[in-house]
């Protein structure tokens, strides 16, 4: 029996972290079990590398290595976490994963995006998300947003233009791959987003039943 694999992804502010809770709610109350997680991070040793990549340094990041942190910490995320969780045949629920490398680190930081499908490749093999619901919102809401929760992290103090690009990069893979994305208004209050993630429970829940 394999579990169910479903990504939040979005630009900042979007409220996955705030939904994620509320999801996770909604699936139990079915009896279905469910495990909440994050990226970077997940384990201890991953949840080490994320303080490395959030937090601001003297010495500027430099591209490939803000990438293979990314993929290192996701490599003992899946190992430790992920893929024991859908051996048991869980409902995994993840905030960000690999989607958001391609936005930040290939729209965002300008990378090839051949080389994220090369360690994609390399640290997933084939397993990739079920489902994956893209919070999408206007930068400047979900700056807005961010601001008001108080300290920025490392990417949070990036300029308007990366997370545009951000933003578009989200926007085009779920243009691509509409049988795996779906997408979710989070300009909207957070009742009417919630209201919204119904039909993806729906979804959820008839595909965790099988
Ligand atoms: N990153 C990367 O570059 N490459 C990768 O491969 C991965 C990640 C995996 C950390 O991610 C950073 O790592 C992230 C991308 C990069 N960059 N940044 N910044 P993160 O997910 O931990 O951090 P985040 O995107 O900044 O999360 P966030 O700001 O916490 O956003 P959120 O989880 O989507 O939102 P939230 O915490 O649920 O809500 C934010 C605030 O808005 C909060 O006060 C809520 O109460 C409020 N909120 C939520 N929904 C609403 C609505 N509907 N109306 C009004 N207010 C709302």
């Amino acid at each position: 029996m394999r579990g169910l694999f479903i990504t939040l992804e979005g630009p900042e502010g979007a409220g996955k972290t705030t939904n994620r809770a509320y999801l996770a709610e909604q699936l139990q109350a079915q009896g279905l079990e469910v495990m909440l997680t994050r990226e970077p991070g997940g384990t201890p040793l991953a949840e080490q590398i994320r303080e490395i990549l959030l937090a601001p340094h003297d010495e500027p990041m430099s591209v490939d290595t803000e990438l293979l942190l990314m993929f290192a910490a996701r490599a003992q995320h899946l190992a430790q976490v992920i893929k024991p969780a859908l051996a048991e045949g869980k409902i995994v629920i993840c905030d960000r994963f690999t989607d958001a490398t391609y936005a930040y680190q290939g729209g965002g930081r300008g990378l090839d995006c051949s080389r994220i499908a090369v360690l994609e490749q390399f640290v997933q093999g084939d397993l990739r998300p079920d489902l994956t619901l893209l919070f999408d919102l206007p930068v400047a809401d979900g700056m807005a947003r961010a601001v008001a929760r108080g300290k920025l992290d490392r990417f949070e103090l990036e300029q308007h233009n990366f997370f545009e690009a951000v933003r578009q990069s989200y926007l085009q893979r779920a243009q691509d791959a509409p049988e795996r994305f779906r997408l979710v208004n989070a300009q909207q209050t957070l009742p009417e987003v919630q209201k919204s993630l119904d039909v993806h429970l729906v979804e959820i829940m008839s595909r965790a039943r099988g």
